[in-house]
């Protein structure tokens, strides 16, 4: 592969060589129903490459909470009632005038590592933190009133997801 031919190498992870074995496996979602646009456009970018990498649409289970703060809760509760092999959980937290947004980021991030390392299930941390609306639009790739409507920040969570649910398979 050219540097020219992988333009996700700047904003995002060159997916893996190669998703062998994707189509055994069972993949969560968990998300959050804050910013709930953004979060369906990462949603389904995550779907998108999902099934790219070879996921089976029936292997896929998705689950929806409140908020980001009870993400890791949320993923928890999924890997204990159902056998996965991955979850990826999503969620938009934007900035505003208080610190609600410092608490939230740094305990749902700290919550998702948790429960990865207990439950040795890998979680992608699908999580956007961003100081404006316009940024999480950005970064969903729906910022559709500028020139570059941005980069779908989901289509690396999905390859994620299966690189690593392909590593702990083994
Ligand atoms: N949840 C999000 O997923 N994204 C947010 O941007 C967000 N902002 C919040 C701001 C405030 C002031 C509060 C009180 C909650 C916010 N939440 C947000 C919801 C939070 O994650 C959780 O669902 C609720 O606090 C209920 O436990």
């Amino acid at each position: 592969m050219t540097a020219t031919s992988a333009p996700h190498s700047i904003k995002g992870p060159v997916p893996a060589p190669s998703f062998e074995g994707a189509e055994r496996l069972r993949i969560g979602i968990v998300h959050a129903r804050w910013n709930k646009e953004v979060i369906d456009a990462l949603v389904n970018g995550t779907l998108e490459t999902l099934g790219k990498a070879g996921v089976l649409s029936e292997n896929i289970i998705i689950e929806s909470v409140p908020g980001s703060w009870e993400l890791p809760f949320g993923v928890q509760m999924m890997l204990s009632q159902h056998n996965l092999d991955a979850v990826v959980a999503i969620g938009t937290l934007i900035k505003g005038s208080t610190m609600h947004f410092e608490y939230i980021c740094e305990s749902s991030f700290h919550g998702l590592q948790r429960v990865a390392l207990d439950t040795r299930k890998p979680v992608i941390l699908g999580i956007l933190t961003v100081l404006t609306e316009e940024q999480a639009l950005q970064r969903a790739g729906i910022a559709h009133h500028l020139d570059d409507p941005g980069h779908n920040h989901g289509h690396d969570w999905g390859y994620a997801a299966v690189e690593m649910a392909l590593k702990a398979y083994k």
